[in-house]
């Protein structure tokens, strides 16, 4: 460890929180963990992504040298698949990170786009380090295998018209156009876009669609962008770098191969050419410098979220300094910092101040004062991250979130936490595109300095309308169910009485936590690397639960207590304390210890979702240290020691929906289940109009696959497939036909 690093990691302990802690952190909803070492930026666009056909989540990131595996996964552009069915998480690196271009920086954290096909398109730059954006493939099927790394080099595609380093990846797929997008801004302030029409496979220059605002000294103009995934994207734009010049915003919007101002007038009759290229200022002003609110002058300094919500409504979301000390980029420099709401309604856009962040903590780079993300399905909704409270101005201590709502076109707004008395800061919220019934809510959870400098992880919660989480039962693990590993082996402890000595055994500790004894691994400052081990639970009626890990932390300065779990061995995730919530007490019928002291707290780790027979034993995998696949680190002790307690489990209401959308409830023409109701065997009839690839499931009500039939190659025809079923729990199921790339579902009654 380099004298760098250390004073690093002592600036992260004056971030963190250092008075007593007199109730449990609370967030609202069930807190999942997507990456243990990420971050994105807040200029985010299409960093997070749903695909709502699979039912599953990708968020792109960056590792950071100051998280989970150090030196080891610095500057790794990340991609983390999560099946949103049973939370299981997957890792891929698409590109390794290197000193010279890919150092570790928030700001290049990868974006997506589906592909027409379901496949998936990554596209990821240097922060103003190269003249490319990258880009990898993974074509639709089963695995999700990214193809090799591809560069499209600007200066040559342009043939000289971009001739400066780029940043950013703002990809959009239109499907009136069948085209792609992505857009970059130039190291001169410009904004440029290629483009793509076959899915991202070959990219071509696209065009010069902004030029930085040429009255003053070159500044970098920052765009957010955002499309509607048909015929329109939305952009904001700050004239120059707001951390250092006065700015005004700027929005406009692109449709027909034009550059349009908010009241739909023409500003570039064509983004395709390198002619009659805009300046910021010819769109129209959605935030000037020296507008007032609430008294205050203000001056918008970053655009930190914009949604077109149809019609003519867009709303964007600004961070701006308040005050009178509004110059200046030197860290020193410290003015008071406030959230401003813009909603432009077809004729002029309104504004409101939704609360002052108060001054940036000390350690945290100048502009880095908060962040936020509009709900893209609820113009009403916004999410802040805020270290001060927007409902009463109150200094928090770290970044809390806060969800707003408005009744009255935003002009006055009620503010509820969505994390609250957290340990660490909770930073860059984003709520993908899904569906009104469903939100997901991403941020980062840990130590943020800079955009280089973050100790953070990807956290987040679900929140799919209608579903409800019943009480929480805790099951305490101990030699009688736990066992070794994916085997029938009892736990082989440790023999050694005190800490458990460093001899790469659990060791059953006495005296502490529930049941008087803890697993316990890694006391000593050496560490060791005990087992993996199980721990067996049983449930008494059969349903959907989810299961989480229950561990000791220290929420000290020092302290990094932490675990590994998850419900299969090749999908566990490293939990730290830092990251995680303390377990709440109301959430039991007959709630375990919860503290130990005041130093002491019980933890919960979220393991996964699984539908359970009665009866049935469900294992829920625990390990102190994960090595391999990129997630290992260093073998150290005490300060990063385990000690497991047990499981908690909760059955989940089901909310009567598949995969994250509502099935039709009537047969569809191309797809005929019969006979109804089905008993021992369910026939699928099908016809296509051409040679195809035909692949059928069958699903339950929660989305969890049943039966599989294909992939087969099928003749022009109708065709008939069955499915045994004789053995499937009678109610409802979902029977799906993917041929070729049309896709069809039906429900089905299974009876015996
Ligand atoms: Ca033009
Ligand atoms: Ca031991
Ligand atoms: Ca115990
Ligand atoms: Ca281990």
């Amino acid at each position: 460890m380099n004298r760098c690093t250390l004073i690093l990691i002592a600036l992260f302990i004056g971030t963190i929180r250092s008075e007593t802690r007199e109730r449990p952190d609370v967030v609202a909803g069930n807190l999942r963990q997507f990456n243990d070492n990420g971050a994105w930026s807040f200029r985010k666009n299409q960093q997070i992504v749903i695909d709502i056909e699979k039912n599953r989540l990708l968020a792109g990131s960056v590792a950071c040298s100051l998280g989970v595996a150090g030196a080891e996964r610095a500057g790794n552009v990340e991609v983390v698949l999560c099946d949103l069915t049973t939370g299981a998480v997957e890792w891929d690196t698409l590109r390794t990170g290197d000193p010279d271009s890919f150092l570790g920086d928030e700001r290049q954290s990868p974006a997506f786009v589906i592909r027409p096909d379901g496949g998936y398109l990554a596209l990821f730059a240097p922060y103003f380090r190269d003249i490319g954006s990258y880009y990898r493939i993974a074509e639709e099927g089963f695995w999700v295998e990214w193809n090799e790394v591809m560069r499209f080099d600007w200066s040559i595609e342009s043939a000289g018209v971009v001739n400066l380093p780029i940043a950013y990846s703002n990809p959009e797929y239109l499907s009136s156009e069948q085209r792609m997008y992505n857009f970059v801004g130039g190291s001169d302030g410009s904004a440029h876009l290629m483009v793509s029409d076959d899915s991202g496979v070959a990219w071509s220059y696209g065009g010069h669609l902004l030029n930085p605002s040429a009255n003053a000294e070159p500044g970098k103009s920052f765009c957010t962008y955002r499309g509607n995934g048909v015929e329109r994207i939305d952009v904001v734009v700050t004239e120059y770098h707001g951390d250092t010049t006065p700015s005004n915003l700027y929005h406009g919007y692109i449709r027909d191969n034009a550059l349009h101002n908010s009241v739909g007038s023409v500003i570039d009759a064509s983004i395709f050419d390198t002619l009659a290229v805009p300046q910021p200022d010819q769109l129209t002003e959605v935030l000037s410098d020296g507008t007032v609110l609430d008294d205050d002058a203000i001056r918008p300094c970053r655009n930190l979220d914009l949604q077109y919500y149809g019609g003519d409504t867009v709303a964007a979301v600004v961070l701006a300094r308040i005050g009178g000390d509004r110059e200046g980029a030197d860290r020193a420099t410290n003015p008071d910092y406030c959230f401003v709401y813009c909603r432009f309604d077809g004729k002029e856009w309104k504004r409101v101040m939704l609360g002052k962040t108060g001054l940036k903590p000390d350690a945290v780079e100048q502009e880095d004062a908060g962040s936020a993300a509009l709900d893209p399905h609820d113009k009403n909704i916004v999410y802040l991250s805020s270290i001060r409270s927007p409902r009463n101005d109150s200094l928090l201590g770290v970044y809390e979130l806060f969800k707003g709502m408005t009744g009255d076109q935003g002009a006055t707004w009620e503010w509820v936490p969505i994390t609250w008395n957290s340990d660490r800061d909770n930073f860059h919220p984003v709520v993908p595109k899904w569906d009104i019934n469903n939100t997901a809510l991403l941020w980062l959870r840990g130590s943020r300095l800079s955009a280089q400098q973050y100790d953070a992880a990807i956290v987040g919660a679900i929140d799919h309308e209608g579903e409800t989480t019943g009480k929480k039962d805790y099951v305490d693990a101990g030699r009688h169910n736990c066992l070794i590993g994916c085997g029938v082996d009892s736990l082989d402890l440790s023999l050694d009485e005190s800490t458990g000595g460093s001899d790469h055994r659990w060791h059953e500790r006495p005296d502490y936590g529930n049941n008087q004894t803890v697993l316990v691994s890694a006391e000593e400052a050496e560490g060791e690397d005990a087992p993996l081990i199980k721990e067996g639970v049983a449930v008494a009626e059969a349903g959907i639960y989810d299961f989480w890990a229950n561990f000791w932390g220290k929420p000290d300065t020092r302290s990094d207590w932490q675990i590994s779990t998850g419900l299969s061995p090749i999908s566990l995730q490293i939990f730290r304390q830092m990251a995680c919530r303390t377990v709440n007490t109301d959430e039991y019928d007959a709630p375990p210890l919860v503290n130990i002291g005041d130093t002491l707290f019980l933890y919960q780790a979220y393991a996964g979702r699984d539908t359970v027979a009665a009866g049935e034993l469900v294992w829920i995998f625990i390990d102190d240290h994960i090595t391999g696949d990129g997630h290992s680190f260093e073998q150290e002790g005490d300060e990063k020691r385990t000690w497991f307690d047990g499981i908690s489990y909760a059955p989940v209401a089901a909310a009567g929906r598949i995969a994250g959308k509502t099935v039709p409830a009537v047969f569809s023409s191309h797809l005929k289940l019969h006979p109804l109701p089905s008993r021992s065997l369910l026939n699928v009839t099908y016809s296509i109009d051409r040679t195809e690839t035909v692949e059928l499931a069958l699903f339950n009500t929660r989305g969890r696959l049943i039966r599989s039939h294909g992939p087969t190659m099928r003749r022009p025809g109708t065709h008939t497939d069955s499915f045994y079923t004789g053995r499937l729990a009678a109610g409802v199921y979902v029977c799906r036909c993917a041929a070729g790339t049309k896709v069809t579902a039906a429900t089905v009654k299974i009876a015996h």
